[in-house]
C-alpha cells in the first residue's frame, strides 16, 4: 500500500527561495539558509561529505542505531515510523528492523521536501516490506508538521542531526510544534552531534579533499539556476568555524575579492566587500543536559539516551 500527500509544490519552493535568498542578502552580516544547498548535486555532494575520514556524524551515529535500534523501538512501543528529512535509506532501514523483529510494524511515513528523490527511495522500501503502508509526504516539516498522517502509534525519527541546523530560537520553535502535533504515548528520536575538540570539528567541517568547499559552494550554483543570478562560486572561499560560545560550527563563504552579483528574478543587485563573509550554515553540537532541559520545555520527557562506543554522537528518545 503507497500514498503520496503533496503539501508543497516546484511553486511553492521557488517562492521560498526567492524570499529566503531576498531576506538573506539584506541581511548584515549577509546569510543564506542550509536547506538550499540539496539539489541533485548538492545530495551527492553530501553523500561524499558522510564517507570522507574526516566526518564521523553519518558513522557514528550508524554504529548508535545498529547498537541500540532494538531497545530505542522497545521503549518506544511505536508501530509506525514517521522519518522527517529522510536520508539514504540506510538509517531508516535499521529501525524498520528493529520494528518487524518485534512484529510491530504497520508504517512508514518518509517526508522530505523534494518529491521525485524521495518516492523513489520509498518505492525502494516498500518493496521489501509488502506488508507495511508506505504514506510519502512531500513537505516541509518546519510548517507542515500538523499535516503529517497521524494513523498508528508513531516514532518521529528526525535523524543525522539535522536539527543542529537550527537556532535555539528555531529549535524551540520546531519542538513545541513536533509537540503539539503528537499524540500521548508518541515518542520523538533525535539524532545529536554532541560537543567535541575544535579540531576534530573543524576538520569534519573543512576536509582535505575539499568536498565540503564545494558542498557550500553549491548553494550559489542553486541560487543562480532558481533565481537566474551570476555568482561566481569559485570568487568564494571556504570557511568553517567553531563558535565556542554558542556550541556551532558556522560555515560561511568568503568573497575573495569585491564583486557585484545580480539576482535577475529578484531585480535585485548585491555587492560584497573583499573578505566579506556570507554565512551558509550552522551545525549545533550539543550536550546531554541541554537537550534534556531543551525537550522538557517542549513538554517532552526524555525516556532514552544512547551512544555510539566512542560517545561521539546521541540517539535521544523523548516522549509527549
Ligand atoms: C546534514 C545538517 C547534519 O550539519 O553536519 C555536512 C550538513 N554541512 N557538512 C551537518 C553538513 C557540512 C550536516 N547536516
Amino acid at each position: 500500500m503507497f500514498w503520496t500527500d503533496r503539501h508543497l509544490t516546484p511553486d511553492d519552493l521557488t517562492k521560498t527561495l526567492r524570499r529566503d535568498v531576498a531576506e538573506g542578502l539584506a541581511a548584515v552580516p549577509k546569510t543564506l539558509p542550509p536547506k538550499w544547498f540539496y539539489d541533485q548535486r548538492g545530495s551527492a555532494l553530501f553523500d561524499r561529505i558522510t564517507r570522507l575520514p574526516e566526518y564521523y556524524p553519518t558513522r557514528a551515529e550508524h554504529a548508535a542505531l545498529h547498537n541500540h535500534a532494538g531497545e530505542i523501538v522497545r521503549a518506544a512501543g511505536a508501530d509506525t515510523l514517521v522519518e522527517l528529512g529522510s536520508g539514504s535509506g540506510e538509517k531508516t532501514r535499521l529501525l524498520l528492523e528493529a520494528l518487524r523483529a518485534r512484529a510491530s510494524l504497520n508504517g512508514f511515513v518518509p517526508v522530505d521536501v523534494s518529491g521525485e528523490f524521495l518516492e523513489e527511495a520509498a518505492t525502494r522500501i516498500a518493496a521489501e516490506y509488502p506488508d507495511m503502508r508506505v504514506h510519502v509526504a512531500v513537505a516541509d516539516f518546519e510548517r507542515h508538521a500538523h499535516l503529517l498522517p497521524t494513523r498508528g502509534r508513531r516514532l518521529v525519527a528526525m535523524l543525522g542531526s539535522t536539527i543542529g541546523n537550527q537556532t535555539p530560537e528555531g529549535r524551540r520553535a520546531l519542538l513545541a510544534d513536533l509537540h503539539g502535533t503528537m499524540a500521548p504515548g508518541e515518542t520523538l528520536l533525535l539524532g545529536l552531534d554532541l560537543v567535541k575538540s575544535r579540531e576534530r570539528l573543524l576538520a569534519a567541517y573543512d576536509d582535505s579533499r575539499g568536498v565540503t568547499a564545494e558542498f557550500n559552494r553549491n548553494v550559489l550554483h542553486v541560487v543562480n539556476r532558481g533565481l537566474d543570478a551570476d555568482f561566481e562560486p569559485d570568487a568564494f572561499d571556504h570557511v568553517a568555524c567553531w563558535n565556542e560560545e554558542s556550541e556551532w560550527v558556522e560555515m560561511r563563504l568568503r568573497a575573495r575579492e569585491r564583486q557585484r552579483v545580480h539576482l535577475t528574478a529578484l531585480d535585485l543587485t548585491v555587492d560584497f566587500a573583499s573578505g566579506e563573509d556570507v554565512r551558509t550554515e550552522i551545525s549545533a553540537k550539543f550536550r546531554r543536559d541541554r537537550v534534556s532541559s531543551e525537550l522538557a520545555r517542549a513538554g517532552f520527557t526524555v525516556r532514552g539516551w544512547w551512544t555510539d562506543p566512542g560517545e561521539d554522537f546521541a540517539l535521544v528518545l523523548a516522549e509527549v
